[in-house]
């Protein structure tokens, strides 16, 4: 038996930097401030031993539920170092949503900022796995908050972690390359999100391979990223790449604008810009000056196929070159990509080193350049599956490939260009809606009898979920009634944002709804 190879990611990114000299070399810089490698490595030690002080043992989860500051990374990374498995969830959940969420993790810990305080409590009052609330020093204290099934949850401050953390032995936990790491959630086709596990290993091997071998960073580069943290390619971008080389990540709390992201490239000159297309398609649409992103070395875009037209308005504008790729939260980065110098608009690249790739048929067989197909990847950071999602999990994958659920075609020189989706998901501003989630959703408003959500491309060519609803006898469909309903009760990425009436929906001799044909109606 090949015996494990000790490895703990935090000392990786962390320790790793500042024992290679760059202690006073900035980790993290931003609105709130700059942190050096030396101040985030000490802040990681203290968390974590406050952390183990809370009762935190190896293996359990602790649910980050915050914006992007240096307080998350650094729980991120304390989480790491003791063996804990830190679970960076999207802060665009409602609070039943984030409940689902604590209540599949068993998480024992919740860490959150000020902005998503209110939900942080109202979620956990939910449920009953939780211990303790940790909040950021800023977040306001309330009153008799803390309630939760059959108990109580006391609440801890940043300051208060430290301060019991600071001073005591803080052992990094003997982890190994194959170890549990961390956790990201991601939707189903159901709509109830399941969890894709990752090891330490991993962050290795995507910084590595994407991050140095396609990007090519290095210590000199500045990181700007408007994914945020909480997604697979965030976490990338402003933690796992820039650290592993003694980079630096410009972290931003806020949700990105055309013109906060400005801003924060004029204060902190970012070298490397990492969007997605919605973001691109809004800052042409802002009309920004032609130097915005002066300083910008390289630009990125994944989530959802960057189209051509769109790449060619923002090069030729901006004078910055994009990398088109794809990644997964199960592959926890990009694995097929354009390269600097060699960006083929309108196809998403070629394999990633250290990842193959290949497109089969609907029977599995291999089929050859030209010939759509569809694609399953292979490569050392694949998750090793979704937590308490056997069936899924097996469903995922086929032997040592993975399916990821998407149609492409290669060209005669290896280039990959998007098709579309082998199933009915929806990629919208590059993050997964489960059609059906939201179908049940309208389907609990009186006025519909039926509902199919489908991709719509809108007028830069993006996908987005727009409703087919058929009215129940005797209703009329008011649209804004029905996308108020779905912004109760689903996170605001999930909702229509179109409702088209439909006197029936097109469905198969057998009675099952015929999507292409609802969506090609839709289009109409
Ligand atoms: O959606 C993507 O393309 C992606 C890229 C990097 C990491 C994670 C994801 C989902």
């Amino acid at each position: 038996m090949v015996a494990a190879e000790s490895f703990n990611a935090s000392v990786y990114l962390l320790d790793r930097q500042v024992e290679a000299g760059r202690g006073d070399h900035l980790a993290v810089t931003g609105p709130a401030g700059d942190v050096t490698y030396t101040e985030l490595a000490t802040l990681v030690q203290a968390a974590a031993a406050g952390l183990a002080e809370l009762g935190l043992r190896p293996e359990e989860r602790i649910v980050l539920f915050s914006a992007d500051r240096v307080e998350l990374l650094a729980m991120f990374l304390a989480g790491l170092r003791m063996g804990a498995v830190p679970v960076p969830v999207s802060t665009m959940y409602l609070d039943t949503e984030l409940a689902e969420l604590l209540h599949d993790s068993r998480a024992r810990l919740l860490f959150t900022s000020p902005e998503f305080a209110d939900t942080a409590r109202s979620a956990l009052a939910k449920v009953s796995s939780v211990w303790t609330l940790i909040v950021t020093d800023d977040v306001p204290p309330v009153e008799n908050a803390g309630e939760k099934p059959g108990g109580w949850c006391p609440q801890v401050t940043w300051s208060e972690l430290i301060g019991v953390g600071t001073g005591k032995d803080s052992p990094v936990y003997d982890t190994w390359t194959e170890s549990p790491a961390f956790w990201l959630y991601t939707s189903g086709t159901t709509g109830i999100p399941k969890a894709a596990m990752h090891r330490h290993g991993s962050v290795r091997y995507v910084a590595e391979h994407y991050g140095q071998q396609v990007l090519g960073i290095t210590p000199d580069d500045r990181c700007f990223s408007v994914a945020k943290l909480f997604f697979a390619y965030g976490l990338g971008n402003s933690a796992l790449f820039p650290l592993s080389v003694g980079a630096t990540a410009v972290l931003d709390p806020v949700r990105p604008t055309p013109q906060s992201v400005a801003t924060r490239i004029a204060e902190h000159s970012p070298t490397l810009f990492y969007g997605v297309p919605t973001f691109y398609a809004a800052v042409l649409a802002a009309d920004l000056p032609a130097d915005t992103f002066a300083g910008v070395r390289l630009a990125t875009s994944a989530g959802e196929a960057l189209p051509t037209e769109l790449y060619r308005r923002f090069t030729s504008k901006f004078g910055v070159d994009i990398l088109d790729g794809i990644g997964s939260t199960e592959a926890l980065h990009i694995f097929l990509s354009n390269y600097p110098g060699q960006v083929r608009p309108g196809t998403t690249g070629r394999a990633v080193p250290g990842y193959d790739l290949r497109l089969v048929d609907d029977e599995g067989k291999v089929v050859p350049p030209g010939t759509p197909g569809n694609l399953q990847i292979r490569g050392g950071s694949l998750t090793t599956g979704y937590w308490c999602r056997t069936e899924t999990t097996r469903n995922a994958f086929v032997g040592e490939w993975m399916r990821t659920g998407d149609t492409y075609v290669q060209d005669e020189e290896g280039y990959y260009v998007c098709l579309g989706r082998s199933n009915d998901m929806i990629k919208a501003g590059g993050i997964w809606v489960s059609p059906a989630e939201v179908e049940a959703c309208l389907l609990k408003h009186p006025s519909v009898a039926q509902a199919a959500v489908v991709a719509v491309p809108d007028e830069a060519g993006l996908d987005k979920p727009v409703a087919c609803v058929v009215p129940a006898p005797g209703q009329t469909i008011d649209p804004d009634a029905l996308i108020e309903a779905c912004r109760a009760e689903l996170a605001a990425f999930k909702r229509p944002r179109t409702i088209l009436e439909f006197s029936t929906l097109p469905t198969t001799a057998t009675g099952k709804l015929r999507r292409f044909a609802v969506r090609d109606e839709a289009l109409l």
